[in-house]
């Protein structure tokens, strides 16, 4: 396979070149840190190390130097897709060049070879009471696959740290390839029965799980594309992707860690905003019944901010401008269905929340991110958040499906590049007051 022959290619050199790094400057200072980060949740301290992307605070994201308009225009389309491979986009991570279009067709090709779910996966997640969330039956189902795993079973049979990557990059085309299958399972345990999805041998990832979910308008097989190429990666510091390179760095393999990425996702502040983000935008529709005016939008806005809660899909740790992953959904709406009544609604809170968000103060970046408007593209094909059972959070299982791309893409790299258990050292309030102080009586 060319991904894995490229991958053995780039590996010996990567791995001279950081040695080399370490050898000439390991004492070199990159950061310092404050006590306010040191109590802040570490915003912005630089402490983490990967080549697969970079968020610029102004510019956004970019997957191996490549922003996400220059992904869709570069990545390659198969025959009457509006948008790329999804195949290729993995490739990309990978590799870290863009594919051919044979390279990302074959890449989707091993996708269709390991989709089947060993059947068990299916009974763990139909012996959960009809209410569970949906992020939960995921993290189930990943955590189920464990016993698949070949890098532990390698481990344990005395696998040798150079080799290490080669079975985490088996470990990681098998559980990517049954995601979908995991996801489409799940949508039908909670609205279609618990039919087992069957994926089809002709389709690439996105239209597999358009398939696989019963939307039959042939957009939504593009929007899917879009949406698992652009939730895959955003740097290492995310709660998702650092929670899987943390579990990884104790030689976890990638269904241990993966599953805890996708449990630091199921949280609002993170990947479950997508849901909320159209909870918010239903809440405001259906108490008016229309799309509100501006000034309706403000006072609705306003009250969310007053009863203490955020608004959801708005605001970022790292990023101070709209999110370009935003701005593409955006783009997507107003191309295909600027009509849409809940697409024009969060089109209209880009025009009227980030003042809001301003005049209040408080966030620091008062632009949408990625969550502020994909409920409101899967909600024009019919694709519900929300289950009958009570259950919710459907959205960020799709968030989890591409996300696991990136995370995966990265575990691979970890190994290969040796890179060692992670520990960072902690510190008491007495010691940080005792600094504190020190500094003061020094200036
Ligand atoms: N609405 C209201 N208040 C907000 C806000 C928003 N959208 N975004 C930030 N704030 C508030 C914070 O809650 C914080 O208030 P306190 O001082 O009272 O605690 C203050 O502004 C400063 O926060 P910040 O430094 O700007 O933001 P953080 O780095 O702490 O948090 C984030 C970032 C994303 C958690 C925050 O902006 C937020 O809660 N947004 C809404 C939830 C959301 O969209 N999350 C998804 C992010 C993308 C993703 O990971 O999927």
């Amino acid at each position: 396979m060319k991904l894995k022959e490229k991958l053995a290619e780039r590996i010996p050199l990567w791995r001279e070149r950081v040695k080399r790094l370490l050898a000439e400057s390991s004492a070199v200072k990159v950061d310092d840190v404050t006590i306010g980060q040191v109590y802040g949740g570490m915003r912005d301290v630089k402490s983490l190390v990967t080549d697969i992307s970079y968020v610029d605070p102004e510019e956004g994201i970019r997957l191996r130097g490549y922003t996400i308009t220059e992904l869709l225009e570069k990545l390659p389309k198969g025959e009457g897709m509006e948008m790329p491979l999804v195949g290729g986009l993995y490739f990309l991570l990978l590799v870290g060049e863009l594919p051919t279009l044979e390279e990302a067709l074959e890449v989707e090709e091993e996708w269709r070879r390991r989709s089947r779910l060993p059947p068990y996966v299916y009974e763990v997640l139909r012996a959960m009471p009809p209410h569970t969330m949906p992020m939960t039956l995921f993290s189930q189902a990943i955590l189920a696959m464990q016993t698949e795993s070949l890098f532990t079973r390698k481990y344990d049979e005395g696998l040798k740290k150079d080799d290490y990557w080669i079975w985490m990059l088996e470990d990681s085309l098998t559980l990517t390839a049954r995601l979908p299958v995991v996801a489409a399972f799940i949508y039908s345990l909670k609205h279609k029965g618990g039919a087992v999805p069957q994926p089809r041998e002709d389709l690439d990832f996105g239209a597999n799980f358009a398939h696989m979910i019963e939307v039959s308008d042939p957009l939504y097989a593009d929007l899917m594309r879009l949406y698992f190429i652009i939730h895959s990666d955003h740097e290492s510091g995310n709660v998702s992707a650092h929670a899987t390179h943390l579990v990884g760095s104790t030689l976890s393999d990638i269904y241990y860690a993966t599953s805890a990425g996708m449990n630091g996702l199921a949280g609002p502040l993170h990947g479950r905003a997508n849901q909320e983000a159209l909870t918010w935008l239903l809440e405001v529709y259906e108490r008016l019944g229309r799309v509100p005016s501006k000034e309706e939008l403000r006072q609705f806005a306003w009250e969310t901010l007053q009863s203490g809660q955020v608004i959801p899909g708005y605001g970022h740790a790292v990023l101070r401008k709209t999110d370009p992953r935003f701005t593409v959904q955006l783009e997507f709406g107003r191309r295909y269905f600027p009509e849409d009544p809940i697409f024009k609604l969060a089109s209209l809170v880009y025009d009227v929340v980030p003042q809001v968000l301003m005049e209040q103060g408080k966030a620091k970046n008062p632009w949408p991110n990625v969550d502020a408007i994909s409920g409101a593209l899967q909600h024009h094909f019919g694709v519900r958040d929300a289950d009958p059972a009570g259950g919710y959070g459907f959205y960020t299982v799709l968030f989890g499906v591409s996300r696991a791309l990136g995370v995966s893409a990265n575990a691979v790299w970890a190994r290969a590049l040796h890179q060692p258990l992670e520990r960072p050292k902690s510190l008491t309030t007495e010691m940080l007051e005792a600094i504190a102080a020190k500094a003061k009586a020094a200036s």
